[in-house]
């Protein structure tokens, strides 16, 4: 994506800077609160289809984020494609299987157990869509040479994090799901092998009867999440 001519150090005045009184900040930051602690994870879905601008706009924001040398080392692919959806499940369910019939180990199954997780995986069929993030470990010039990338699994996280909160503030329902390995992801959408895919996320709107376990609405307090030091 870069040209090496390009890569120069020249500076531009911030742009779109922000100046709210404290007062305003601890409005805003408590209305962001008020948005993301709504956001659930979802297992079950309708398959009522998600506008294909909105999926990219998400995407969108999730290109904001910052990277290591701004190298921006992640890539997404977003699937509504239903054979191909079908393909990944069955990929995927193939691999949650071998985890759950004891790849995982007891402890990490017990872990599970509070969660209801089990290795048939719907959703991956009947969400609209599968937003894939891949991680890229390197990349390459426009005369083909490659470059490093930095701080790549930090990057790519930060970038999904965003990617996230963009979709719940759109009003969508989103399920990350991490089958081990995921490298037939690789061939399955045709992603080159200096990316590692990171993530399914299935995004969608939530079945009628859709519920989430109980333990997931237990979120850590204050003093055992952060340490303020004055
Ligand atoms: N990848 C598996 C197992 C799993 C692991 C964790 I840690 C979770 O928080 C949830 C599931 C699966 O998706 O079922």
């Amino acid at each position: 994506m870069f040209a090496r001519e390009a890569l120069t150090y020249t500076t531009l005045p911030l742009p779109d800077r922000v100046d709210l009184t404290d007062e305003e900040m601890r409005t805003a930051a408590s209305e962001f609160y008020d948005v993301m602690r709504k956001r659930h994870t979802v297992r079950d879905y309708t398959d009522q289809p998600v506008p294909r601008d909105i999926i990219e706009r998400c995407i969108k924001t999730a290109g904001t984020a910052p990277s290591g040398a701004n190298h921006q080392p992640w890539h997404f692919v977003a699937v509504a494609n239903p054979a191909l959806k079908q393909r990944i499940r069955e990929e995927a369910e193939e691999e949650e299987r071998r985890f759950y019939e004891g790849g995982a180990g007891d402890e990490w199954i017990k872990a599970l157990e509070p969660i209801g997780t089990n290795a048939v995986k719907e959703h991956l069929t009947i969400a609209p869509w599968l937003i894939i993030v891949f991680a890229q470990r390197w990349g390459q010039f426009e005369d083909g040479t490659r470059y490093k990338n930095y701080y790549v699994p930090e990057s790519v996280n930060i970038a999904t994090g965003f990617l996230l909160a963009a979709l719940h503030h759109a009003g969508l329902s989103t399920l990350t799901h991490t089958p081990n390995p995921m490298r037939f992801l690789n061939e399955a959408l045709g992603r080159p092998a200096s990316e590692k895919p990171t993530m399914i996320i299935a995004v969608g709107h939530p079945a009628p009867d859709a519920t989430v376990p109980q333990v997931a609405k237990m979120k850590k307090p204050m003093d055992q999440i952060a340490t303020i030091l004055e």
